[in-house]
């Protein structure tokens, strides 16, 4: 669990570093007399601290923000179904099995509002898949690694308020996902010189693909509840011939304000995702489980804790998640540890 006590002495060096620095003369809301806290802890800023840094949010009329977010997402392991399922046992039924992955990736985001009502969100990222393998052939265990960079697909939103008062917000967002990421990632393996590689390693969806998504937020005096949930639909087959599984994630969780400037997230993340119809004929199929677009729908659920720093213009938010529960079709990599770090600066 390398990846693991890394991520965890990030944090905390992080979240050390972050209380440090905030130690102002700020009051904490305990303390705060009821005027002066009225004054320091306005709705406004009750609302930025109220999300965690993914979720869709609105701003008010002429806002600009622009955003930079830093996500790793490992895996290690094999799933068979919902149990655990050794190398061994995936290299008994096919000839190349995964052993782990790191996603890195860079995000960077804009948002803009014409009105009050309507605010436009754009994002494009920038992601590194590195897959570590082993092939077994004649009882021989070669180890090899693939990897795939690039930018990813391009996206944009609407974001409608159908209810925005003191204590409530409700919205609603409709967006497209432009295909802009390459689907023929290709890198060298011990079977031959530039393969293609399977659909998994891959930085985008190849398709133009709608997004739909709700979000709900209700302030509290101390604290706040919210969920969210969207989906991604695959409605047409890409150039290479299949489309992926449609996806679907609803995020729920809970806000304590710290004070006027910071506050702690608590979240619980469901995600699934289907099978993939069609297929990449370049791709061996029968050669490993990642060639087979029926071994990629997968269902799991999350559980995150995230802190937020609240300081003029900008917003910085970390947020660290662990998998909870897992259930894959066929054999599929565990999920591991995933982190994020993220900064905003309204303009
Ligand atoms: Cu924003």
């Amino acid at each position: 669990m390398t990846v693991f006590s890394k991520a965890i002495g990030f944090f905390m060096s992080l979240l050390l570093s972050l209380v440090l620095m905030a130690q102002e003369d700020e009051l904490s809301i305990y303390e705060m007399e009821d005027e002066k806290f009225r004054e320091l802890f306005t709705m406004d800023i009750k609302l930025k601290l109220a999300s965690p840094h993914n979720i869709h949010h609105m701003h008010e009329k002429g806002d600009i923000m622009v955003r930079i977010m830093h996500l790793n997402m490992a895996k290690e392991g094999l799933l068979d179904g919902s149990s655990e399922l050794s190398l061994a046992d995936a290299n008994a039924a096919y000839m190349v099995a995964p052993k782990s992955m790191d996603m890195s990736m860079d995000v960077l985001g804009v948002m803009y509002a014409p009105t009050d009502d309507i605010t436009l969100m754009f994002m494009i990222d920038a992601t590194t898949k590195s897959m570590d393998l082993n092939r077994r052939m004649m009882m021989v265990d070669t180890p090899f690694s693939t990897d795939s960079s690039g930018i990813g697909d391009f996206t944009v939103d609407i974001l409608y308020a159908l209810e925005d008062t003191d204590t409530n917000q409700f919205i609603i967002s409709a967006g497209l996902s432009i295909p802009t990421a390459k689907i023929n990632h290709r890198d060298d393996t011990p079977m031959a010189a530039d393969m293609i590689l399977p659909y998994g390693m891959q930085l985008g969806s190849g398709t133009v693909d709608p997004r739909i998504a709700l979000t709900y937020i209700h302030i509290y005096e101390l604290h706040t509840l919210g969920f969210y949930a969207n989906a991604r639909l695959r409605l047409y087959d890409n150039y290479r011939g299949y489309h992926l599984g449609d996806e679907f994630k609803a995020t729920g969780w809970i806000t304590y304000f710290l004070d006027a400037s910071k506050a702690i997230i608590v979240r619980l993340d469901y995600e699934s995702k289907g099978n993939i119809s069609g297929e990449d004929d370049e791709l061996v199929f029968g050669m490993s489980p990642m060639a087979d677009p029926d071994q990629y729908a997968r269902e799991s659920i999350c559980a995150g804790l995230g802190f937020t720093y609240l300081k003029d213009d900008w917003q910085f938010y970390a947020n660290i998640s662990i998998p909870i529960h897992e259930n894959v079709d066929g054999i599929q990599l565990e999920k591991d540890l995933s982190y994020s770090v993220g900064i905003t600066r309204t303009f």
